[in-house]
């Protein structure tokens, strides 16, 4: 990369301040300090390995998933480096029950922050990549502490949304409404450096995305996709190659930039699907609604649901537009094989 062409996550995050007058530099400070926070995560995930940091603590989350050492100390993490800027009213944490409160003693600012620490925890022992994910919202009460209003809003009310992924490099993926960049970790400066300018997704891929181990668990319209997927026809690209990580950033990562779709849908153990809406799902779609593509729980747009609750799920279809279109049609009985 010549020197030139060295741009910075700091760099990029100020030139798009700039171009939004009147910008009062908040929101930069608040990614900024957000940007701090993965690397610090980063440092302990890459060396978990080393310092016997893994095993569970023997205790369960909130969702009565066993935790690991670094879901924790990511989820304070987070907290720690997010709740003194005066950027954020209130926060909330896949690992929390509730809403997380500003301290006291530290002002409280314009914006909402909504996090999972360290999405697909259970890869942690295989070194599988996994990630952080996040969504920033407007508060919508008027000032001091925010509350859980503030939180349950609708993903296309999000004003950013993004994940850090601590893989075979560690990555930034962010919108903040202006396109999809990527950011790549470069140890030796400890800088995050522009490596994918404007992420498109194709309009159709070759791959699909679903843990296929839930088959019998599916309705018959989510089966015929998957057959209708599988089926030899050269000239529609199938059969489609199956690819799945069993990490949401793995998995989006890879849709994002070779197309296709990723699947979560509900099923007779999981009737409203498994994965979250609001630091799951609205996340991820409002990512892939930036880069060109489609985010749907099979019927309704992800970034259109009405949040009723925190922790709230959803089923998932997102990926490029044409093949979402496709399982949508076969999800809702309208194609047959
Ligand atoms: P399953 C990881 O636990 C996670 O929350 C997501 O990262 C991932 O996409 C999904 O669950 C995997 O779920 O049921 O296929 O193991």
């Amino acid at each position: 990369m010549s020197q030139d062409k060295i741009i910075t996550i700091e760099r990029h995050i100020i030139e798009g301040e700039r171009a939004h007058p009147g910008a009062s530099g908040s929101f930069s400070g608040l990614l900024r300090d957000l940007t701090l926070a993965f690397k610090l995560i980063w440092r302990e995930v890459s060396k978990a390995g080393l310092v016997d940091i893994l095993g569970t603590l023997g205790r369960e989350n909130i969702h009565g998933d066993d935790v690991k050492k670094l879901d924790i100390f990511a989820h304070e993490t987070i907290y720690k480096a997010m709740d003194h800027g005066g950027h954020l009213c209130v926060m909330a944490s896949e690992e929390n029950e509730d809403v997380l409160s500003i301290p006291d003693h530290y002002p409280t600012g314009k914006y909402v922050l909504i996090y999972d620490p360290l999405d697909g925890s259970s890869n942690i022992d295989a070194n599988i990549t996994i990630g952080t994910i996040f969504s920033l919202y407007r508060r919508i009460t008027p000032s001091g502490p925010g509350s859980i209003d503030d939180c349950l809003q609708p993903g296309y009310k999000q004003i950013a949304a993004g994940y850090a992924m601590y893989g075979s490099s560690t990555m930034i993926v962010y919108t903040t409404g202006d396109g999809v960049h990527g950011f790549t970790l470069d140890p030796g400066i400890g800088e995050f450096l522009l490596s994918h300018e404007n992420i498109r997704i194709p309009k159709k891929g070759k791959i699909y995305s679903v843990n296929e181990g839930n088959y019998h668990r599916w309705s018959e319209g989510m089966k015929k996709y998957i057959q209708y997927l599988c089926e030899e026809d050269p000239s529609t690209d199938r059969p489609y190659s199956a690819r799945y990580v069993g990490s949401l950033v793995g998995d989006i990562q890879r849709t994002l930039l070779y197309g296709g779709i990723f699947m979560y849908p509900a099923d007779i153990k999981h009737p409203g699907g498994k994965l979250r809406l609001m630091y799951e799902g609205n996340p991820m779609a409002m990512l892939i609604e930036q880069a060109g593509g489609r985010a749907s729980d099979g019927v309704t747009r992800i970034l259109d649901i009405q949040p009723k609750s925190l922790h709230e799920r959803t089923p998932l279809f997102l990926g490029s537009g044409e093949d979402v279109m496709t399982a949508e049609q076969f999800l809702q009985g309208k194609r047959e094989l």
